[in-house]
């Protein structure tokens, strides 16, 4: 084909372990508050349902990956390291990272573009694209675990593929929309449904 398939592969939930992390630290932060078990989470913002419980949860939550060393530390949602140097080495393909800061900078940009290079490899570098609007990005498609991507380009290019998190996995979606349910499955299907024949 003349045209290169290019997928945007979100980070926090889809490539780093953000909701493991972020639980990890916050009950050794504050072991003698409530917490919210993974199989408990709903809703994307954390944020939220700590606050539901307690409003000064909510900050405590902030605080924990507004934290030095939190983007940094987290772990690889599993299979995706491995995943996503293959799609790489496909054929016609473009992979990029569309990941947003939070808007406290002093860490987390840094610390993302760490990640990278610390679990893919320097040459993914020119691969990364921070962004807290992912509908000005244009692709083919975006595998995101947040429901509601939403954004200033009210037609994205992309199809959004919601990846299966533990606050996202008991929504139902319109029979339109996709989702990918780990990296165990078949990723590749997906992209090979976007390919010009
Ligand atoms: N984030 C918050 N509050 C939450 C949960 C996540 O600010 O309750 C941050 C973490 C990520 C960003 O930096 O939001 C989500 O980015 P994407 O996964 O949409 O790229």
């Amino acid at each position: 084909g003349l045209r290169r398939l290019r997928v945007l592969i979100d980070m926090d939930g889809v490539l780093a372990d953000f909701e493991g992390g972020f639980l990890k630290k916050f009950q050794a932060r504050f072991p003698e508050m409530p917490c919210i078990p993974l199989e408990d989470r709903r809703g994307f913002w954390v944020s939220e349902q700590y606050g539901q419980i307690e409003p000064e949860l909510s900050d405590k939550a902030i605080s924990i990956w507004e934290s030095k060393d939190f983007f940094l530390e987290l772990d690889p949602i599993p299979g995706a390291v491995e995943a996503v140097k293959q799609m790489a080495k496909l054929e016609e393909t473009d992979v990029f990272i569309c990941t947003s800061p939070i808007k406290k900078y002093r860490y987390c940009p840094y610390e993302k573009y760490a990640w990278v290079e610390k679990h893919l490899g320097p040459e993914f570098l020119e691969q990364i694209v921070l962004t807290r609007d992912k509908t000005v990005v244009s692709g083919d498609l975006l595998i995101d675990d947040r429901p509601d991507v939403l954004g200033a380009e009210k037609q994205p290019t992309w199809e959004h593929i919601l990846f299966t998190a533990c606050h996202n996995k008991h929504l139902e979606l319109p029979s339109s929309r996709r989702r990918l349910h780990s990296w165990a499955d078949d990723w590749k299907a997906i992209l090979d449904s976007k390919r010009p024949l």
